[in-house]
């Protein structure tokens, strides 16, 4: 079985991508699961070169100071000439209605002027980076559930018709975690791209940016702190992150903390601590160039011997090469 997963460099990795993520996904420690730096699909809105190459090398630091061996690790974009190749067959497999009926397209190009090509696209793009590696098994929010849908189609429709090249990948649903939310607005998810950052923690913010940004988390105005996640969203996330932290349920650790000045100083602690050899480690490799420079070759070269077979005889079949 393998699994695929992918981060996007759309901003700094924060809190809820190491709690929600990464840490569940270098647990998991399966052999033959991949991860990936998604940065093509950071390109589908206006974006920085400079600045999209900087967090992809970051992300790609944090991935394996999270604890996730390098074997299982790559950039997307270091595969760039396959992913090409297999983007164009796929999108010769796929007809233009099914693209544009994806939701996500409708969503993110609403009112939106000069809509890149690629929006329409990158569900297509995410079908070649599931289909070339020969993922079984993706685990995936309810929003990219229909891309998951779109790849398995056209897997299905490429072997059917030129001939047997791709596994039929699923879209599972990953494993119920810690869904973190923003600090100042609590009702929505924390985000690495969110406009305002001051409700989210980043891996890489120092021990007293944490406390704080915790200590300025809103805490919907009650004396003392209850789990109650509808009524009083800021509180209950303090206690999910904090439960997620040190292990226990969010309803029994509310009732050890009478007030939220204590509460607060009890998550921005675990916080820290939980945080802390992600920090250290992603620093370490950022400063050793020639470390993650080695890393990032031999994750590149993996994942291209383990799947450019399937590229060369997708080619083939469709009478290209
Ligand atoms: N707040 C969160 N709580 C729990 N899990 C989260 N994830 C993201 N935010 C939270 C999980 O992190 C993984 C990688 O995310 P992604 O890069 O694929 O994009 P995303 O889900 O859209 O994450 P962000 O941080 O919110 O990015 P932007 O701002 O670009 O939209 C996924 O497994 C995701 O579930």
């Amino acid at each position: 079985m393998v699994q695929l997963s992918g981060i996007t460099p759309s901003g700094h990795v924060q809190l809820g991508n190491h709690l929600g993520a990464l840490r569940r996904w270098a647990a998991q420690g399966e052999p033959d699961d991949l991860y990936f730096v998604s940065d093509l699909h950071a390109m589908t809105t206006a974006h920085n070169p400079a600045k999209l190459r900087s967090l992809a090398t970051e992300q790609l630091a944090v991935l394996v100071a999270a604890g996730i061996e390098p074997e299982r690790v790559f950039v997307q974009s270091d595969l760039a000439r396959e992913l090409g190749a297999l983007t164009w067959v796929l999108e010769c497999t796929c007809s233009y209605g099914e693209a544009a009926r994806m939701i996500q397209f409708k969503e993110k190009s609403k009112g939106q002027a000069g809509v890149r090509l690629s929006l329409l696209t990158y569900p297509v793009l995410m079908a070649a980076d599931i289909l070339l590696q020969g993922a079984d098994e993706v685990p995936v929010g309810e929003d990219q559930r229909q891309h998951v849908e779109l790849a398995r189609t056209l897997a299905r429709r490429f072997n059917s018709t030129y001939g047997e090249v791709f596994v039929v990948p699923e879209a599972t649903l990953p494993p119920a975690g810690a869904r973190v939310k923003d600090l100042a607005e609590p009702t929505r998810k924390m985000s690495k791209s969110a406009q305002n950052s001051v409700g989210v923690v980043f891996v890489l913010d120092e021990p007293e940016q944490i406390r704080r940004k915790i200590r300025k988390a809103q805490t919907d105005g009650d004396s003392a702190p209850v789990y109650d996640p509808e009524n009083r969203p800021g509180v209950s996330n303090l206690l999910e992150i904090l439960a997620a932290c040190v292990g226990g349920e969010p309803a029994e650790l509310a009732e050890k903390y009478p007030s939220y000045g204590v509460l607060k100083d009890a998550v921005a602690d675990a916080v820290i601590e939980e945080l802390r050899p992600v920090r250290e480690g992603t620093r370490a490799l950022l400063d050793d160039v020639a470390e993650l420079e080695r890393v990032r070759k031999a994750g590149a070269e993996r994942a291209i011997d383990r799947s450019s077979h399937r590229v060369s005889a997708a080619l083939r079949m469709v009478g290209a090469a």
